[in-house]
């Protein structure tokens, strides 16, 4: 695990019936008071995330929650938000008391193991006794563990640390690549990023300093042009680089300014692969084609970041696509880490690059939009069918370019 460094954090839920000391637990594993602890039943009302450095893991984030007995209109909303943490957790902690394990937490624990979300069982309070186990291990199947401890007096809370570790899931371990498969030592990549008024001030955006960071891994060599300059790098270079990958907004003039035998991508697509699955998305697409004017599309931002993705998933996509349908379609959008739970009624859904939410997060929202039957797809794979280049855009990934005509191809039968 030491040799797998992550670049992106863990996400570990922990969940509970009020006071039994799930805020307690978060602040022992933390060291210090992050989340208010008191014998006042609901004390936890929003869920609480924290940010953390958990060796060898790395970087994870710890998201203490309201008790899953909150009772009234108001407990009501506190367990929906409850119930999208749920969603959205690598690692689930389920903190028992005395109490033992109610209806509530038998109900959690068929949830987590619907979703396969591994589950560590913590039976609190252990200096006031020992809470009853009985049926837990049967009922957390396989994979799930138990550990008992005291929050208040910090006892086995190492134990904690050592079952999360354990209980890491193998696909957060084995994330796909985001290009490092694509490039060769001593090879070259050549990235094109458009600096304009979108652009945040100083910086590049996650998925570009992402790709760099890979490049170099893989002891490639990365050149990074505004999309004027990127004829001029042909003309530079001494042999072709090996891709070319682009910001979706400049797709059409990247695709015409490289030429044919040099592979190009963009960094959303690359992002749809890393953080999904491509084949899914790029099927999904397939729906574009079949949209009618007055059809329902979601746009989906999985973060407040405005600066960033708003112009193109506000105006330049909306744009496009009405350009597309050839008429008016009723357009929604949703924002932050709430996907709506209700979406049976969209015609499409199509999911920003989601680079700054998790990969189990983003595959929760597919798996929704898969139960209530709605094609998915993402910002970088539409924008490069609206902008007539997607057979460019995947050619480095056949298999996603197969589904997607295939999807093509059953909608027309
Ligand atoms: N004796 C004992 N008391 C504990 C332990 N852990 C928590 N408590 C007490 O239990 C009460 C509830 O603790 P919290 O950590 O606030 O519980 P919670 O699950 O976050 O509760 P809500 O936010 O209300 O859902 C507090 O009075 C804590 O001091 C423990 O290990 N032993
Ligand atoms: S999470 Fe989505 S909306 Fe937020 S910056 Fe990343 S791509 Fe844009
Ligand atoms: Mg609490």
């Amino acid at each position: 695990m030491l040799d797998t460094p992550k670049s992106l954090r863990l996400h570990i839920g922990i969940f509970g019936r009020r006071n039994a000391g799930k805020s307690s637990l978060i602040n022992a594993l933390l060291g210090y008071p992050l989340s208010i602890v008191s014998d006042v039943a609901g004390t936890t009302t929003d869920p609480v995330e924290k940010a953390f450095e958990l060796p060898p893991i790395g970087p994870v984030v710890f998201v203490d929650t309201a008790g899953i007995d909150d009772e009234g209109a108001l407990g009501g909303m506190r367990m929906a938000k409850t119930a999208g943490v749920l969603e959205r957790v690598d690692v689930a902690l389920l903190v028992c008391d005395q109490r033992g394990l109610g209806e509530e937490e038998r109900a959690l624990i068929v949830q987590l193991r619907e979703r396969e979300t591994p589950i560590l069982c913590v039976l609190n309070k252990s200096d006031l006794g020992e809470a009853p186990d009985a049926g837990i291990a049967e009922l957390l199947g396989e994979g799930g563990e138990l550990v008992r401890i005291s929050a208040l007096e910090h006892q086995n809370i190492d134990a904690v640390k050592e079952s999360i570790i354990r209980l890491v899931p193998e696909d957060y371990l084995q994330e796909p690549p985001l290009v490092a498969d694509l490039i060769q030592p001593g090879g070259s990549v050549v990235l094109v990023v458009p600096i304009d008024l979108g652009a945040p001030k100083g910086r590049l955006i996650l998925p570009q300093v992402q790709v760099i960071r890979e490049v170099l891994d893989a002891d490639a060599v990365c050149t990074v042009v505004k999309e004027r300059e990127l004829s001029a790098v042909f003309e530079d270079l001494r042999s072709p680089p090996s891709l070319v990958i682009c910001d979706s907004q400049v797709v059409m003039k990247a695709a015409a300014d490289t030429p044919s035998e040099v592979p190009l991508t963009t960094f959303s697509i690359l992002m749809a692969r890393f953080k999904a699955d491509l084949i899914k998305l790029t099927a999904g697409a397939a729906m574009i084609h079949r949209l009618k004017p007055g059809d329902r599309v979601l746009i989906a931002e999985a973060c407040t970041h405005d600066l960033i993705c708003d112009d193109i998933g506000r105006v330049k996509i909306p744009r496009w696509l009405r350009q597309f349908v050839g008429g008016d379609l009723q357009i929604d959008f949703s924002s932050g880490k709430y996907f709506p739970e209700e979406i049976a009624h969209y015609d499409l859904i199509i999911q920003c690059g989601a680079c700054m939410v998790t990969r189990k997060h983003m595959l929760s929202w597919l798996y929704r939009a898969e139960r209530q039957g709605v094609p998915m797809t993402n910002y970088g794979v539409a924008i490069s069918l609206l902008q007539g280049v997607l057979t460019r855009s995947l050619q480095s990934f056949p298999a996603a370019m197969a589904a997607y005509e295939d999807a093509c191809r059953e909608a027309s039968t």
